[in-house]
């Protein structure tokens, strides 16, 4: 059987989060990591390009050694490296349990013989784990607490991970469209759901012999079910012409607003299924969902806002949002070059930002406190400030914002002094320690720190790893409140796996009057192309372009970042 991309890279994975354990050399780690998020990432299996003789060291990230053991792996499907290192593998998945890091695992390893999962479950609910020198009574508690974040969340899949999956796919059956949870934009999903018009073709024959497809569960003459290599369920529906808008509307969901619109329906005398909108045994409507709304009485719904939660009194009134567009983005405020922790140098950051068509971008490097994230000391800000000051003058279509990311310490203080504070044009300041304290001393760590006159932005504000790590414990309506008063604003971080403001949160700011800024985060030239996954979440949240500081001219941008 053929060893796919996605298990090469996971075996790489794996190799890191052992040398991370075995506390070796990071720049080792670092290259396992560096070259997974390579094959990750790639769009030919790694397999075809043996065959077909490819050179791999060709590939970003991977060297004369990697390419060697990626042959090892594809070939053999063994990687004796791993085996060498000489740590059980169930170690590894220890590594996603966000408070325990390599050292952490060590101690539990070598102190209480801990060698996966299970067994970590067990010594934090019988109370063992207190025992190591390190670790408390609460430790075990936040450990129990990520172990339940993180069984939950394997259920589930990243969004961005089903867009890939699902992109590939619609690709190769050359017609398809995605509903379901993925249309809906949902941080995570169950499955996916594709959607066909019936053309007469045999799109059911192609679908379950797919190359990623490990198991088919269900093949029927309109639909089918596959399981892929990676875990992952594929839905397929084939839907007549004439349906096809009453199936997109019924696969989309969610299954809380149909069930609002069937409701809507029988009020109306009107049956409503996947098939069309029925008076009697008359179709009224069913080719598309403009018409299938327009027949209730609606007007058109975006797939973001069909939740329950209020969209179909809005739509009622008259009154449903005008959503945030990929579109209305002039410039991203939240990035990281070389000088900090990112892969890109400063200039190369700034050429990808000027073929986004940005008119602004805002350069955020880690202060001084993060260290292993290259967090800069005052010295080393200013001289990115004068770097800048040269790219500015150097490129004419866009303006290079002074930025940074600011830590909040533990006091509420920012970690860099006032005077190099005073020199940026804004800051994005982010807690990235201290994340087990009460919900009235984080709330108010936070608080505290926004009465600095140069807190402008909160960061990826509950710190919440999806699927590794929970938000840390705030009063978010006091926080938004603050925030407001003081002329400050939240952001809604795009990361993949952060996403954080999340839906319900975007929608509290907005009905608390907060402005947000919706943001990359990115750490490398394609991460800025992750702009679409937090507007997504901040249309899920009702948000509009109004609503959002980056969507302004570079004037409306200056004067958001002035305080009250
Ligand atoms: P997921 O996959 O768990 O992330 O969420 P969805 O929303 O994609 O759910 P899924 O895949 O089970 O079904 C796709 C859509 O089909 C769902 O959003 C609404 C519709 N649907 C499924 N089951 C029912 C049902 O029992 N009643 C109604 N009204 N709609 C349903
Ligand atoms: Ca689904
Ligand atoms: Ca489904
Ligand atoms: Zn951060």
């Amino acid at each position: 059987m053929a060893v796919h991309n996605t298990e090469v890279a996971d075996l790489f994975d794996k190799m890191a989060d052992l040398l991370e354990i075995k506390d070796e050399n990071p720049f080792r780690i670092r290259a396992y990591r560096n070259a997974a998020l390579t094959i990750r990432n790639l769009s030919k299996s790694l397999k075809n390009m043996i065959e077909e003789d490819i050179d791999l060291t060709g590939l970003p990230h991977i060297g004369k050694d990697l390419a060697a053991k990626i042959r090892e792996i594809v070939e053999t499907g063994t990687f004796a490296a791993l085996k060498k290192v000489g740590l059980p593998l169930g170690l590894s998945e220890l590594m996603r349990i966000g408070s325990l890091g390599g050292r952490g695992i060590k101690k539990l390893y070598e102190g209480l013989h801990i060698t996966n999962l299970e067994e970590l479950k067990e010594a934090a609910e019988t109370g063992k784990i207190r025992e190591i020198v390190g670790f408390a009574e609460h430790t075990e508690k936040k450990i129990l607490e990520n172990i339940a974040t993180v069984t939950e969340s394997k259920k589930r899949t990243k969004l961005i991970v089903a867009d890939r999956i699902l992109e590939d796919f619609v690709e190769y059956l050359k017609s398809g469209e995605v509903a379901g949870s993925v249309r809906r934009r949902k941080e995570t999903v169950g499955d996916g759901d594709i959607l066909v018009a019936d053309d007469g073709s045999d799109v059911i024959d192609r679908f379950v012999v797919y190359e990623d497809v490990k198991k088919v569960l269900a093949k029927g003459p309109t639909k089918s079910s596959v399981l892929l290599k990676s875990g992952f369920q594929v839905d397929l529906r084939v839907i007549g012409k004439e349906s096809y808008g009453a199936a997109l509307l019924y696969f989309t969901g969610s299954k809380e607003h149909n069930i609002e619109l069937r409701k809507m329906a029988v009020k109306k005398g009107l049956k409503i299924n996947e098939y069309g909108l029925f008076d009697g045994k008359k179709r009224i409507a069913g080719k598309s969902e403009q018409e299938m709304y327009r027949a209730l009485g609606l007007p058109y719904i975006e797939p973001e806002l069909r939740e329950d939660r209020g969209e179909i009194d809005a739509a009622q009134k008259g009154k449903l949002p005008s959503l945030i567009d990929v579109k209305d983005i002039r410039g991203d405020l939240h990035m990281h070059s070389t000088y900090s922790d990112g892969k890109c140098d400063l200039e190369g950051m700034v050429q990808a930002a000027v073929k986004k068509g940005y008119e602004y971008i805002g350069v955020t490097e880690h202060s001084q406190r993060i260290r292993i994230a290259g967090g800069l000391k005052p010295k080393e800000v200013e001289k990115v400030i004068r770097h800048i000051d040269r790219l500015n003058k150097k490129f004419k279509n866009i303006i290079i914002l002074k930025g940074i990311e600011v830590d909040i310490l533990e006091d509420g203080k920012l970690d860099l002094p006032d005077d190099i504070l005073a020199q940026l044009d804004y800051r994005v300041c982010s807690v990235h320690y201290k994340f087990n304290l009460s919900l009235q001393a984080q709330t108010e760590r936070i608080i505290r720190a926004m009465d600095s006159p140069y807190f402008n932005i909160l960061g990826h504000p509950t710190g919440r790893i999806i699927g590794g790590r929970k938000p840390y414990d705030i009063d978010m309506e006091r926080i938004m409140q603050a925030a407001k008063e003081r002329g400050c604003v939240l952001e809604v971080n795009s990361q993949p796996d952060r996403l954080d403001l999340n839906d319900l949160h975007c929608r509290m700011a907005k009905e608390i009057g907060v402005k947000v800024a919706v943001s990359t985060d990115a750490h490398s030239i394609d991460d800025l192309d992750r702009m679409k996954y937090g507007v997504g979440q901040a249309r899920r949240g009702w948000i509009e372009k109004k609503n959002v500081i980056n969507t302004g001219t570079l004037r409306q941008l200056k004067k958001a970042f002035k305080r009250r």
